[in-house]
């Protein structure tokens, strides 16, 4: 161990709670052994995990930078003000706060910010691709606002703009929120800013799955249309569990206000230091290329499991994910879930646009392709890697001990052998 870091020792952690340590190695392991396709997580580098796994936990900040309840301060002081100056460049924007805790807080805040119990928002549903805290009804957000949902058109299965027009004309909302969980194509910011302009609504984008396209400058960056953008740093981003909002200076005091005391108390000062280190990596060439390669990667992925008769909606992708429909070749999500995670290959089961089925059943899957970009997968091992998810789809089983199952996770292994993930040292 480092004599000026006290952290991160596992040999100490290992003889005091084996237990515990052994999921910790477990994880890794499991990391290592499979291909990890869910769309909203990615592998955080070593620097990253070194700030998360620091004394910088063990402190009490609430406040901000140079205006805290406590003493002591100086030092994480310097993580925040670092990270909040390093979102702002990344991003181009006139204001950060780097506090919230993960997603679902970062949007409570918008909400505290924007909107009174009872106002209404205008979002995407969650069954064509929305997000949980957009208004969904088990959510608080469903619960303390009105919230009404667009969706996507039957035919493109992209956000139907016309319908999102003619419902804030005929709502009014205060606030318009766009983006969402399972949205394969790009946004057309503009439209939304329009609509919005012309409504008299704030905009709000919640740009948690692909805000790490726009750092990389892969896609177009909502900052310059949107009053305010919340975001989760976990996903392409590549940085800790955790979250923030970038907004426009008018509305900077008010979400600072709605942050903290609002929503939340203590920040979080060893994720924030990790949010800095995950902004400094993210403004360098290679993290750009990596995000190209992501959505190079995503289209071939989703063209190839559509040779193979698991269509992709909209017919294709311009992100790092795409949805599938599975009825093609008559497996339920659930089911080709299960098929995959027995063969070493990790994913979700999704609700397609229009799903016939329950949402714990769902017609579809979501892949992603942040972490397997990350361990330096290409278009050829997408090639493969839908070969090896069709199979396991539309012939296995969910029985890991399947034959081929068993077949698949060897394919699998031997590709995640080639592409490791966080490789053992030399
Ligand atoms: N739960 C997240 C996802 O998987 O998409 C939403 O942020």
């Amino acid at each position: 161990m480092s004599d000026t870091f006290y952290g991160s020792d596992f040999d100490a952690l290992s003889a005091f709670d084996p237990e515990i340590a052994s999921v910790l190695t477990g994880e890794l392991d499991r990391l290592r052994g499979g291909l990890q396709l869910i769309a909203s997580e990615n592998l955080s580098s070593p620097e990253v995990l070194t700030a998360l796994g620091s004394t910088l936990s063990n402190k009490y900040a609430e406040g901000y930078p140079g205006r805290r309840y406590y003493g002591g301060c100086s030092e994480v002081d310097k993580a925040e003000s670092l990270a909040i100056e390093r979102a702002k460049a990344l991003f181009g924007a006139d204001h950060a706060n780097v506090q919230p805790h993960s997603g679902a807080s970062a949007n409570q805040a918008v909400y505290g910010a924007f909107l009174k119990p009872g106002e209404t928002i205008l979002a995407m549903s969650l069954p064509h691709g929305g997000h949980l805290t957009h208004g969904t009804k088990v959510s608080f957000s469903g619960k303390w606002f009105d919230a009404v949902h667009y969706g996507v058109d039957k035919d493109t299965e992209d956000i139907d703009y016309d319908e999102v027009e003619r419902l804030a004309k005929e709502h009014r909302p205060k606030v318009l929120l766009a983006g969402g969980s399972a949205i394969p194509r790009t946004i057309d910011f503009a439209r939304f800013r329009a609509i919005a302009d012309e409504v008299g609504a704030i905009f709000w984008v919640d740009a948690a799955h692909f805000i790490g396209l726009v750092a990389g400058q892969a896609i177009e960056s909502p900052v310059p249309h949107a009053d305010v953008v919340s975001f989760t740093t976990h996903k392409v981003l590549r940085g800790p569990r955790s979250g923030a909002i970038v907004c426009r200076e008018e509305h900077a005091a008010a979400i600072d206000k709605a942050v903290f005391p609002m929503m939340q108390g203590g920040p979080q000062m060893h994720t924030i230091a990790a949010k800095a280190v995950n902004f400094k990596e993210c403004a360098t060439p290679e993290y750009a290329a990596y995000t190209r390669q992501v959505i190079a990667n995503a289209k071939v992925l989703a063209q190839a499991l559509g040779e193979h008769g698991i269509r992709p909606t909209t017919g294709g992708t311009d992100t790092h994910l795409s949805l599938h429909d599975l009825q093609g070749v008559h497996v339920t999500g659930v089911d080709a879930e299960a098929r995959s995670d027995a063969a070493g290959i990790t994913l979700n089961k999704n609700a397609i646009p229009f799903d016939p089925q329950k949402p714990n059943i769902a017609s579809g899957i979501r892949v992603g392709t942040p972490c397997v970009t990350t361990q330096g997968m290409g278009e050829d091992e997408m090639r493969t890697i839908a070969r090896l998810i069709a199979r396991a789809v539309t012939e296995g089983d969910a029985d890991p001990q399947h034959a081929v199952s068993r077949e698949v996770r060897a394919e699998v292994t031997e590709l995640v052998q080639a592409f490791p993930a966080y490789p053992r040292p030399a």
